[in-house]
């Protein structure tokens, strides 16, 4: 049966002097490598209009989530996969910055490609399939963006997790609870281009996406990072930021892991937003910490709606 929509490209396709089969023909198409590879006909519109309809659907369906990510790097992917996973009811919304998801976590350090991940976070990648060489206290994946892109790719199969690339978060939902306590309850998007211009041109506002909770995962301080630690200190929700201490691999990674929280009623802080948070150690180019602590914050998660 025709649609409007699958009408409407028959008939322009008509004036034109061209013909695109209506939904179920059998196409012309030949896999053939060696000259006369045909596909089956379109109409572009027919291509606009397949991502725009899913993507406004989804955006018009997310609008309402249980659970925002913010950040797309070895913390909020991690966290993404654990949570996503555990509990198939919640719908999972990720919100990543940049166009290429997955943060630093496409080279291990000083732009090396082999990433070090310090036991026992090394489950979490046997638990992904991720290949690793062991070397005693940690193990080495052989290239970082081996772990990248395996998590991101699972991560965006799990049918409740949908992720939004080059779009920023730049504010919170604050609302007043009945207690007249403040809570994070959701957050203010727009896309990353006209988020980085907003001193160029006027009155660009932004979209909103409430949820119960919302789990920060924005990295460090930096072009974007650390943005709900410091949106926290100048919204008077927190006094004022930590800021990462210098490096030391001890004292960091379990500082970060044992710190993951719920900082503040209905955001849930991981990664390394957590050392700009509390003051806590970086810890260079070791990775496991990132795994631990997004796994914590999706146990956090649960626990918010287990109670
Ligand atoms: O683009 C950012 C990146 O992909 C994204 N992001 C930041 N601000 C955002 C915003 N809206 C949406 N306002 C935003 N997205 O967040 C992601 C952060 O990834 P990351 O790799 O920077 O952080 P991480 O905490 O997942 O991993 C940190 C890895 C580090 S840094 C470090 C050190 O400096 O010592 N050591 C490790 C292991």
């Amino acid at each position: 049966q025709l649609t409007p929509e699958t009408q409407e490209p028959l008939l322009l396709a008509k004036k034109n002097g061209l013909s695109t089969p209506a939904n179920g023909t059998q196409y012309d198409v030949n896999e053939n490598y060696d000259g006369d590879y045909r596909f089956a006909p379109i109409e572009e519109a027919q291509v606009s209009r397949a991502m725009i309809k899913r993507y406004f659907n989804m955006m018009y369906e997310r609008a309402v989530s249980d659970v925002v990510i913010v950040g797309a790097g070895s913390a909020g992917l991690s966290c993404a996969y654990h949570l996503a996973k555990s509990r198939p009811d919640l719908k999972i919304t990720i919100i990543e910055a940049n166009v290429a998801p997955g943060g630093g976590a496409w080279l291990g350090g000083q732009l090396m490609t082999p990433m070090v991940v310090r036991k026992p976070a090394d489950r979490f990648l046997t638990e992904l399939g991720v290949p690793f060489e062991d070397e005693g206290a940690f193990v080495v994946v052989r290239h970082a963006a081996l772990f990248t892109a395996t998590v991101l790719s699972k991560v965006l199969a799990l049918p409740n997790v949908v992720m939004m690339n080059a779009t920023a978060v730049e504010d919170l939902i604050v609302r007043e609870d009945h207690a007249r306590a403040q809570r994070v309850a959701g957050v203010v998007t727009n896309w990353t281009l006209v988020a980085l211009n907003h001193d160029t041109q006027s009155c660009m506002d932004p979209n909103v996406i409430t949820a119960p909770v919302v789990i920060s995962a924005t990295g460090h301080d930096g072009p974007m990072g650390a943005f709900s630690a410091k949106r926290l200190v100048s919204t008077g929700l927190l006094k004022e930021l930590g800021n990462m201490r210098g490096l030391d691999m001890n004292r960091a990674e379990p500082a970060i892991v044992n710190g993951t929280r719920e900082v503040v009623p209905g955001l849930i802080m991981t990664g390394m937003e957590l050392s700009e948070h509390d003051g806590s150690n970086r810890m260079g180019p070791t990775f496991g910490a990132m795994m631990a602590s997004g796994i914590k914050a999706a146990k956090e998660a649960m626990r918010i709606f287990d109670t």
